[in-house]
Parts: structure tokens; C-alpha cells; sequence
């Protein structure tokens, strides 16, 4: 007979056993996020039957225009963490300010900084969208909850990252600085179950994803690389092939799987780039990092660059090994 999966609750028990201090606690918050991933997904496959595509009419604190379903997802998170007991505060790229659980509140010791709908201009087409969650430990012994600089953390302090994927299956990866491991959700029974163990990404890579619309903003060596890509070179493996969806998880998703590399990276007139530093790219470089890749602002390491604002953006190539640092060399002027 074939053997069954394993669940995500089984695994989670089982990795939990692992560790003697263990609470359950955070066993629990991962649990969480499966459950926000069951309820958006829900609402993402009915999305064009209910009324709920389209805009708001508000921009968010990013001066982005918000979707329905933004506020849609971003709701999903607080309801099921405000009164979890797992976190002490939650951040969002749809919060301009964080939620820092009142001190008489009965709270976790996790803090919790998530994009809850990633690749929101796919919303209306069907195509795929995601969600993006970084976690952190809040380290003071007090019951005191954290102040908004203490979320701000370098991604290197991250205890587990992850992001949930909304394709033509719902998948929930995470790492927690031991592997990566890849769920899928089977539909039929509600639950996660293990798909994807131990993700690897090779070394190397056939393709990059890049906003190349964008192109003439970008630095003199962002161009050349991306030019350099295009060129014809068996031994290389070039040309690489274009990929892109405007979703930044199911783009580090194919490469995580396939190899390659994805850029967005700063521009002449904003090297600070698009994406967010705590909520986007530390913990999509903290999985990619786990799975044997690199992710790089151009010049360092992304999980090492000091936050200084909750919103903060950041250039980021990410991806196979190899292929971001010959990024790094053309972004760095060494080709
Ligand atoms: P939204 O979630 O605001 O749509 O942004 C998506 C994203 O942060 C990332 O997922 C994409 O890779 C990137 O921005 C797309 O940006 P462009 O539309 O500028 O290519």
C-alpha cells in the first residue's frame, strides 16, 4: 500500500518533538498561516462570483493602489493572530503602522511582519498571486509588548520565513533555518500535505525574471548583465530564457524549483528599488538562502542590510548561486 503523506500538522508535531523546549507555541503560528493560506485561497478561487476584484478607491502607505482583495487578505491575518495567543505584533505592507498587542492582552513571543496578497495587479487575471511572512522572536523577558523599532530586525534574526502560494495549486513553503520544506494543499481533505522536501535550488540556472519594461531606468551594469544574459553561448547556457509574472513569490518559486536568477533591482533615479526589505525580501532570501541559493541588494548580502524603517525598500537579485554573484560582479562594475 502506498504510504500517505505526511500533513503538515504531523510534520510540525514531529519537528516540534525534536525540540526539548519546544512550547507548541510556534508549531501553532506555522499551523496559523496554513489556516490564512485555506481561507484566502477560498475567497481567490470565487474571486471573479462574489464582487471582490477590483479596487478600493484608497491608496496604501506604499502610495500603491489597494485592491479588494489586499484588504481581503490582510483581514484574514489579523483575525486569525490578533487573538491568537502566538504573536505580540503584526506588520503588513497594508498597515502604515503595526499592531502591538496591548500589554494586558494575552500575547505570544512572536512577531509576525507578513505581505499578505503578493503580486496584487494579478488579481484581476487570474494569474498567480501570494502571501509572504517573516517571524521573529521577541527577545525581552517582560510582558511588555515591543515597540515599532524593535520589529525592525535584520534578516538574519528571522526565526522562520515562508511564503504561501496561490497557483494552480495552494502551496505553503517555509524554513525555519533547517531545509525548506514545500506543502500542498490537497482540496479534497483541507490539508497540507508534504510535496516538496528538502527544496535545493541548482546552482546555476536557464532563466531570469525581471520587470525588463523598466530597463532604461536601470544602472549601467544592471543593464549589462541582463544584456549578457541574451547573449548566445552554448557553453554557458545561454541565452537564458525570460520569466515573468509580477508575483515575486511564484517567480522565486519556479527558480527555487528550476534555477535562475530574478531581479528587481534599483534604478538611477531609485536605487532603493520596489521591494520591501522585512516583509518581501528578508524572508524570501532567508528560504532561498536555506534552499542553497543567494540573495543580494547588488552589493550585499539582504539579510544582512540594518532596517531602518518598518516600509523600507530594497533591491534584490535573488536566486541560483552562481547567477547572483556574476549579477553582483556586472552590478559592481568587476565585469
Ligand atoms: P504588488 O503586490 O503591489 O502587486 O507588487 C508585487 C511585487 O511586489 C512583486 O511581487 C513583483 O515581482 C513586483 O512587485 C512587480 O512589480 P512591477 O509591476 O513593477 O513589475
Amino acid at each position: 500500500m502506498r504510504e500517505f503523506p505526511l500533513t503538515l500538522s504531523r510534520f510540525i508535531i514531529q519537528a516540534q518533538a525534536e525540540h526539548s523546549g519546544a512550547t507548541g507555541e510556534f508549531s501553532s503560528l506555522l499551523t496559523q498561516i496554513g489556516l490564512v493560506g485555506k481561507l484566502i485561497a477560498q475567497d481567490l478561487r470565487r474571486a471573479g462570483l462574489i464582487n471582490i476584484l477590483g479596487t478600493t478607491g484608497d491608496t496604501n502607505v506604499q502610495g500603491e493602489t489597494v485592491k479588494k482583495l489586499d484588504v481581503i487578505a490582510n483581514d484574514d491575518f489579523v483575525k486569525v493572530f490578533q487573538h491568537s495567543d502566538y504573536v505580540c505584533a503584526l506588520a503588513s505592507e497594508e498597515m502604515e503602522k503595526p499592531i502591538l498587542l496591548p500589554d494586558n492582552w494575552s500575547h505570544g513571543k512572536y512577531m509576525l511582519l507578513f505581505d499578505p496578497l503578493d503580486g496584487s495587479s494579478n488579481t484581476d487575471n487570474n494569474m498567480p498571486l501570494g502571501a509572504i511572512f517573516s517571524v521573529l522572536k521577541y527577545s525581552q523577558q517582560s510582558d511588555r509588548s515591543p515597540t515599532d523599532g524593535e520589529l525592525m530586525r535584520r534578516g538574519t534574526e528571522q526565526v522562520a520565513a515562508g511564503y504561501l502560494l496561490y497557483g494552480s495549486s495552494t502551496m505553503l513553503v517555509y524554513t525555519v533555518g533547517q531545509g525548506v520544506y514545500g506543502f500542498t494543499l490537497e482540496p479534497g481533505i483541507g490539508e497540507y500535505l508534504l510535496s516538496h522536501e528538502r527544496i535545493r535550488i541548482p546552482d546555476k540556472g536557464k532563466v531570469y525574471s525581471a520587470n525588463e519594461g523598466n530597463y532604461h531606468k536601470w544602472s549601467a551594469g544592471t543593464k549589462r548583465y541582463v544584456d549578457s544574459l541574451k547573449v548566445s553561448d552554448k557553453e554557458s547556457g545561454r541565452p537564458y530564457s525570460s520569466r515573468y509574472t509580477g508575483c515575486l513569490v511564484a517567480d522565486v518559486h519556479r527558480l527555487l524549483l528550476g534555477g535562475g536568477i530574478y531581479l528587481y533591482p534599483g534604478e538611477v533615479d531609485k536605487p532603493e528599488g520596489k521591494l520591501r526589505l522585512l516583509y518581501e525580501a528578508n524572508p524570501m532570501a532567508f528560504v532561498v538562502e536555506q534552499a542553497g541559493g543567494k540573495a543580494s541588494t547588488g552589493t550585499s548580502r539582504i539579510m544582512e542590510v540594518e532596517p531602518k524603517k518598518l516600509h523600507q525598500r530594497v533591491p534584490l537579485i535573488i536566486g541560483s548561486r552562481l547567477d547572483v554573484e556574476q549579477a553582483e560582479t556586472f552590478m559592481q562594475g568587476k565585469d
